[in-house]
């Protein structure tokens, strides 16, 4: 193939209104806010990728603002005029030249591989080896920072089919009070009905040894960082002392994070995020490592929109084993999108769009109505 050249990236901010309030132990989120990259080749084709995070600076330690401002000081020069046509080299060049800023270089990949979806009319999972599925279970997580509200939400969405599974979000509150919101959640929508919790680093070891043992005790399925990201014995210790699965979230970010809490038994599912991990191809090197040391897979989310959601859904379809399934439901919080077809969410499952690339197309009406000025 004739050589295909990168010839401008541009990016932007857009903020849209989520359909609720959703509280998290670190913010409460009224609205998410994502960095849209949009790369040009010089065979006319674009690809398309995003990077969002969670609450500006109150999760990771890149906000959107910064993220673009990496994009177009740092990363669109370094990137202009090179061969758009291997992933694997820009990426390098990319780690090379820039340290970190993982959720960016993760944006990057994404328009990367969607562009050469495009070129060769395959779609992202194909290129990253093929997918095993074209449907991914999805949980819906409960966050509206109020219990009775909680509880006709997974009602509602039970009755609905849309989901089956629920995700709490505590660690805002004091333990106990988290422990009796999740108690009583569980209670409410049965037994049949799988109940994970995530804690956001918020416990000590001390408190996370007493709350874990009264969530299993109340029957919660999973436990998903509950302590300080940079304690991994301590979630090595957890994990060894609780017959419930414990998840590393935050801890998890990088492929060598993996590699180190692997070694230690720091959680015995992986929470996969590809903003985390710099992109879609260390996902597949972070699977790789988990499946080797015997550890389970969950696909998490930044809260992405459909660009990242999507981005993840390729890559979440070509791990064979995806044993807790995924949350990418980032698109169902948002009152509004930014592309023309929104996903299709049924029975539980989020539908892989078919179609070469990502498969999905922006709205530019959509963008300009959204887009930060
Ligand atoms: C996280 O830490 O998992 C995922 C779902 C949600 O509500 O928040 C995110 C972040
Ligand atoms: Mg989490």
């Amino acid at each position: 193939m004739k050589d295909i050249q990168i010839e401008r990236i541009e990016s932007f901010i857009v903020d849209l209104p989520t359909i609720r309030p959703h509280h998290l132990s670190m913010a409460v989120m009224r609205n998410q806010t994502m960095v849209i990259v949009r790369l040009f080749c010089s065979d006319g084709i674009e690809g398309i990728g995003e990077a969002t995070t969670i609450g500006g600076l109150s999760y990771g330690d890149e906000s959107p603002e910064g993220m673009k401002l990496t994009l177009d000081t740092y990363m669109a020069p370094l990137l202009q005029g090179k061969s758009a046509l291997s992933v694997n080299a820009i990426m390098a060049l990319l780690d090379s030249h820039i340290k970190g800023n993982n959720f960016v270089k993760s944006a990057i990949e994404t328009a990367l591989l969607d562009a050469q979806g495009k070129r060769l009319g395959v779609s992202v999972a194909t290129l990253l080896g093929g997918a095993v599925t074209d449907t991914l279970p999805v949980l819906w997580t409960l966050a509206s920072g109020d219990t009775e509200q909680d509880i006709a939400e997974a009602h509602a969405l039970l009755k609905e089919g849309r989901h089956y599974t629920f995700k709490l979000k505590i660690g805002r509150n004091d333990w106990k009070t988290d422990v009796r919101h999740v108690s009583a959640i569980k209670e409410a929508v049965g037994p049949e009905v799988k109940v994970t919790v995530d804690v956001n680093q918020a416990w000590s070891e001390s408190i996370a040894k007493q709350g874990i043992a009264l969530l299993q005790e109340a029957g919660i399925d999973l436990i998903e960082q509950p302590i300080i990201k940079t304690n991994f014995d301590g979630l090595a210790r957890l994990t060894r002392y609780f017959t419930v699965p414990i998840m590393a979230d935050e801890a998890a970010g990088t492929v060598s994070d993996a590699f180190k809490l692997a070694k230690i038994g720091g959680g015995s599912v992986f929470a996969l995020k590809i903003a985390k991990a710099g992109g879609l191809t260390n996902i597949q090197r972070q699977a790789a490592i988990a499946q080797a040391a015997g550890i389970s897979l969950y696909g998490g989310t930044m809260l992405e929109g459909t660009v990242g959601t999507v981005a993840s859904a390729q890559v979440f379809s070509t791990l064979p084993h995806l044993e807790w399934g995924t949350e990418l439901f980032g698109p169902l919080l948002l009152t509004e999108d930014i592309v023309k077809t929104r996903l299709t969410y049924q029975n539980g499952v989020l539908q892989l769009p078919q179609g070469p690339g990502l498969g999905i197309e922006l709205d530019m009406n959509q963008v300009n109505k959204f887009k930060r000025k």
